[in-house]
């Protein structure tokens, strides 16, 4: 990118801020848009630091800006094909993504997470790993965990790790971006209106490994029949993980230990129950992609697992808040589609009132309800998708539904509903948007409240 390049950067939430800043440092003139009605270009540039020099744009976009762009930053929520960016790359202009235009600027090794469920997870405690190796201040851990890349990028050396949780929204519009160590968790259906086929989100995914090469590792899971179907077309060299079976290379789960099977020599690593403070087997899958992905950056064993022995569920996702009168209520509202809530459900152990709906992201709900195996008492139904789901699970036999208009409601009927013994559950299968800014002020909702009761 030239000095003085005129860049557009589409959207102004954390990564739009994010990118602007970056950019106005590298010296490109700055265009910051948003295409929401609500929003006016003082709110824009209230969001700017004062000493920002970007202009500001809302609503419909100037055609001498559309012509004069050279390069455009997309925000991960910003979809590659909507007419304005087809419009600009029809006209020339480079189109590249928050994350690539972060990886731009890294001067040190990185270690890139994806996957449908378990991002967060896994990258978290891949970041909790290095810190404990390297040290606070030459580990940033960034992406779709909420901290932008281009926030960090620029604090980075020869001597630093980046661990990013990255989507497959931000993957899209990755081009040179390079990780030393690449993970894919799982690949189920998920954001079908962003991508619409289920091959598109698949290619999404795997773009992680782009530019990876057999220098390179890139962890994947042996039991999903995508990701393990990605290694004969993976670049890089492969290790599996699998929850499923005994694997004669890799990480796997043998009754309740972990173990670690390479060159023919096989090491018992922890027993999930002892040496594990997370619930459901999802976790444990978690665990063992995060223990292969430190070990591919050269973190030694002791190390790795005196962090997992430690280390404690991550905010929103199957988080016990508090036992109130009986009842055990857990927060997984980052629950936002029906494969991570089928976790939510299978790691609950009592009778259950669980909370579902929201947001309409096209899925299907069947094996979301087939997973409840009778331990839902109550489904209270929230959100645009209530009918929907009311109506999937009238057709597996579940009819035991509840409809709330509002979260306060649904958390009431939620506390009248529960017995001594039960537990409740938020793990909608659903996005929160609609009537959520994100999955973050849902769960503190939920969590606020049940901190309130008696
Ligand atoms: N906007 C436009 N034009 C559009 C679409 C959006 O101008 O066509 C504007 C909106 O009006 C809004 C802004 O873009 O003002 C929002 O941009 P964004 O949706 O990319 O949100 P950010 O605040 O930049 O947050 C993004 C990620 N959001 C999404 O992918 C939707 C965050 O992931 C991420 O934490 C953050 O970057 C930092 O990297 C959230 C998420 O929901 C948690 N991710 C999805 C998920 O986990 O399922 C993928």
């Amino acid at each position: 990118m030239k000095s003085g390049e005129k860049c557009l950067v589409i959207g102004s939430g954390l990564s739009g801020i994010g990118s602007a800043g970056l950019l106005e440092h590298m010296g490109a003139e700055v265009v910051l848009y948003d295409s929401c009605e609500n929003l006016t270009e003082e709110a824009l540039r209230a969001k700017l630091p004062k000493e920002s020099r970007a202009v500001c744009i809302t609503g419909e976009l100037p055609e001498e800006v559309l012509k004069s762009t050279g390069t455009v930053v997309l925000s991960p929520g910003v979809p590659t094909d909507i007419p304005l960016v087809n419009s600009l790359r029809e006209k020339g202009a480079a189109i590249i993504g928050e994350i690539e235009l972060g990886f731009l600027q890294e001067k040190g090794r990185v270690a890139a997470i994806t996957g449908t469920n378990g991002k967060t997870t896994t990258t978290t405690l891949v970041g909790e790993i290095m810190k404990a190796y390297l040290g606070e201040s030459r580990t940033f851990v960034v992406g779709n965990i909420g901290n932008p890349y281009t926030s960090e990028c620029l604090k980075t050396a020869a001597d630093t790790v980046t661990v990013g949780e990255i989507s497959s929204f931000q993957l899209e519009s990755v081009r040179s971006f390079h990780p030393a160590v690449s993970a894919i968790l799982n690949i189920t259906p998920d954001h079908l209106n962003r991508h619409h086929t289920m091959e598109a989100y698949v290619a999404a995914k795997e773009r992680i490994a782009v530019n990876q090469t057999e220098n390179d590792i890139c962890v994947l899971n042996y039991d999903n029949e995508y990701t393990y179907n990605f290694k004969d077309r993976c670049p890089a060299r492969t290790v599996f993980f699998s929850s499923a079976r005994r694997l004669e290379e890799g990480y796997y789960l043998q009754g309740d230990t972990v173990m670690k099977a390479f060159g023919g020599r096989e090491e018992a690593l922890l027993d999930i129950h002892r040496d594990m403070n997370l619930v459901g087997l999802c976790n444990v899958e978690n665990v063992m992609a995060a223990i292969a992905v430190a070990e591919g950056m050269g973190v030694p064993m002791d190390t790795i697992l005196k962090v997992v022995r430690t280390f404690r569920a991550v905010e929103h996702r199957i988080e016990f808040v508090a036992a109130k009168g009986g009842v055990d209520y857990y927060n997984d509202s980052k629950g936002t589609n029906p494969d991570a809530a089928i976790q939510g459900i299978r790691a609950m152990q009592k009778p259950t009132i669980l909370i579902g709906g929201g947001y309409d992201k096209q899925s299907e709900y069947d094996a979301w309800i087939e997973s409840f195996d009778g331990k839902v008492k109550w489904l209270v139904l929230i959100g645009q998708t209530r009918e929907k789901i009311a109506e999937c699970a009238r057709k597996h036999g579940m009819d035991r539904i509840r409809f709330a208009d509002t979260f306060e409601e649904c958390l009431k009927l939620c506390t009248e509903l529960a017995q001594n013994g039960d537990a409740v559950l938020l793990s909608p299968a659903c996005a929160s948007w609609g009537m959520f800014p994100n999955y973050e002020v849902r769960g503190q909702m939920f969590k606020e409240y049940v901190n309130g009761l008696e």
